[in-house]
């Protein structure tokens, strides 16, 4: 399982959407996935982000639930069937975000690793959050609730203080071919140790 974390704008759909496009390529059997996901309390989520943020604890409620759904209808079928998960935020948003309201980041890594697969490679897009706001600008959104930039650099902050021997940071304010080529390797890495079911 491969998972790409970073701030609001940091490239990780793009950087998703390149691996896919290697898998294909490649013919590595993948599936693809994010969070908060398309469920019920994922939606809810979404709607808050821009309806009005909910309080901190029902935030934690809401993405636990929803991570526990995803681990359970998508993450843990695939990764049974030998599939490579590939994840556009994991619980590690959820320790740097809910972390960056007052929650304890390494109790909620603690909590999630209790229910939730680790990954093999955790790929996190480190970027200044005025660029990550500017980013969202120029591709014509406008950032939402979660997106506040002194928020965004606490969450920065947790995030580069995750300590996991999976956890490679890349420099995202470089060119995008320069982030995708850098997340490749790093990926392809991981799947060179990685035994084949087939
Ligand atoms: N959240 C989520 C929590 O609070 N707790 C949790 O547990 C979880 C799982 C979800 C929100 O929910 C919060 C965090 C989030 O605030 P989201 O739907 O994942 O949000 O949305 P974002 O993270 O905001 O995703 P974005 O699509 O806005 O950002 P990305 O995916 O990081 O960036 P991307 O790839 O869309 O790129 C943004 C723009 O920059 C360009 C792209 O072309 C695009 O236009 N770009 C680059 N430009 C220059 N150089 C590069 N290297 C570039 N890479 C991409």
């Amino acid at each position: 399982m491969i998972v790409i974390e970073g701030i609001d704008g940091a490239g990780k759909s793009t950087i998703l959407n390149a691996l896919g496009v290697y898998c294909r390529e490649n013919a590595i059997d993948a599936v693809l996935s994010r969070e908060p996901t398309k469920g019920q309390w994922g939606q809810k989520l979404r709607d808050s982000a821009l309806k009005g943020r909910l309080s901190l604890e029902e935030e934690l409620e809401l993405f636990l639930r929803d991570r526990a759904e995803h681990v359970q209808s998508l993450i843990a079928p695939a990764l049974a069937e030998g599939k490579v998960v590939l994840l556009d935020r994991y619980y590690f948003s959820t320790a740097a975000y809910q972390g960056a309201r007052g929650a304890d980041p390494q109790e909620i890594l603690r909590a999630n690793e209790q229910f939730a697969p680790q990954p093999d490679l955790v790929l996190l897009l480190d970027l200044d959050p005025c660029a990550g706001r500017s980013r969202i600008q120029s591709r014509g959104d406008t950032p939402d609730a979660f997106e506040e930039e002194e928020a965004l650099a606490r969450v920065r902050r947790i995030f580069l203080s995750i300590e996991r021997p999976y956890l490679v940071k890349l420099d995202a304010s470089e060119p995008s071919d320069s982030v995708r080529q850098k997340a490749l390797q790093a990926f392809q890495r991981v799947i060179d140790q990685k035994p084949r079911l087939d």
